[in-house]
């Protein structure tokens, strides 16, 4: 970070910079959705091409003065082609949310009904609540899981039939079990319904083979890149030749106007780092990491839903011990762990209260933890469940999460 010369024009956004890099540095970073950027990421965000205006697609551009950023997009674009596979990418969505926002508005009329993952079950905003867009816009029914936690698709495949969707939505963003998109594929066939997979969560693990793909069986692909991806904040979509120019053209004029062409260059860099077999192992490690965390609770009588993890996340239910995600989550972040409460399936509390916690390990994974300091944070929250009351219990876990942060400095070299 050029955190000098922000501190020559402007002492207090540079100061609020430092003060977020020292919070960071001092907590033990758990939010599933969350990761750290590698420096040259970071460095590639803050370049002059943020200042070219570039409506429209490279070659095709609305601007002159394009040439340059027209071989950083058609970089970005061949290099996530080549991890995940896809015949057509487009890079320019700002986020996940617009990225999804594309497929509807290219694949969807309002109206038209959708079928996606109830969000109290683990599925997102963005595939069907009344508080989004896709609740709004478009009829939606939705499905969700079993009394074990996983994706009831006996139920999927009757809804399916009898909903008749336009549109099935898998993907999730609190699921922590394989996602079948062959079982998802072969409903949406006998529906007649197009199928977008929305990988956000899960795609660092998709591209290095840690989860299957759902390239081949999903007519849509959306993810985001700073999740497990491990990029800068934002978007992408994939499909097949023959929804290419349909997507692109509802990305921009549809949705947005210039692309953020710094941001895509990050992109690229971080397409480049996840084609290195360094990411492959980070990945592994992601998961390796939070299958031990789920087992270090559930060995401490923590109950999770599914009662385990497949993937880098897994969700604390706390009905039985009687406490709400709101308070433990608050109490998480005063003895410096960061993590978000989440519903539970058929949570009694609501989404500001919630029964459950998501943990992830996508981010202490990067840091470097490794098995021996899993169970280290695992025994911290166990503690700190159990004692959320106990302000002397909780300094002394205080301690052990900033020994634990001290031991794996972050961004050493920044400032
Ligand atoms: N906010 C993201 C998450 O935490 O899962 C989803 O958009």
């Amino acid at each position: 970070m050029e955190i000098e010369k922000i501190k020559a024009v402007d002492s207090e956004v540079a100061e609020l910079v430092l003060e977020e890099l020292d919070r960071q540095r001092n907590t033990i970073e758990l939010i599933a959705s969350e990761n750290f950027t590698s420096p040259a990421v970071m460095a590639t965000c803050g370049t002059v091409a943020t200042n070219k205006y570039a409506e429209g697609k490279p070659g095709k551009r609305f601007y002159n003065g394009c040439e340059v950023v027209d071989k950083i997009e058609t970089l970005a674009q061949e290099r996530v082609k080549k991890l995940f596979g896809a015949e057509h990418a487009n890079v320019q969505p700002h986020s996940g949310a617009q990225a999804n926002m594309a497929v509807f508005l290219y694949a969807l009329k309002p109206g038209d009904k959708i079928l996606g993952m109830d969000l109290s079950n683990g599925g997102h905003l963005t595939h069907g609540s009344p508080a989004n867009f896709s609740g709004m816009y478009f009829e939606v029914a939705s499905y969700g899981v079993d009394d074990n936690g996983y994706i009831d698709y006996e139920n999927l495949e009757k809804t399916a039939l009898e909903q008749k969707p336009k549109m099935i939505i898998c993907g999730a963003s609190a699921y922590a079990r394989v996602i079948d998109f062959k079982k998802f594929k072969e409903i949406a066939d006998k529906v007649g319904a197009y199928l977008m997979a929305d990988i956000a969560h899960i795609a660092g693990l998709v591209a290095t083979g840690h989860h299957p793909s759902p390239v081949g069986y999903a007519d849509f692909i959306t993810t985001t890149t700073h999740k497990t991806l491990r990029g800068p904040r934002g978007g992408v979509v994939m499909c097949s030749g023959e929804h290419a120019a349909g997507i692109d053209k509802a990305v921009f004029p549809g949705l947005q106007g210039g692309p953020l062409e710094h941001i895509i260059a990050a992109k690229a860099v971080a397409f480049k780092e996840a084609l290195e077999p360094e990411f492959k192992e980070y990945s592994e490690n992601i998961v390796k990491n939070a299958k031990i965390l789920a087992q270090t609770l559930v060995n401490n009588g923590i109950d999770l839903v599914s009662g385990g993890t497949d993937n880098h996340l897994m969700i604390i239910d706390l009905r039985k011990l009687d406490k709400t995600g709101k308070d433990i989550s608050n109490v998480l972040e005063r003895i410096n762990i960061t993590a978000n409460k989440n519903t539970v399936p058929n949570d009694p509390k609501s989404p500001f209260v919630t029964s459950g916690v998501r943990l992830g390990t996508p981010a202490i994974t990067t840091r470097g933890f490794r098995e021996e300091d899993i169970k280290i944070v695992g025994e911290i929250i166990t503690e700190a469940i159990k004692n959320s009351e106990n302000e002397e219990k909780l300094a002394e876990l205080k301690q052990k999460s900033l020994e634990l942060c001290a031991k794996y400095p972050l961004y050493p070299d920044i400032v």
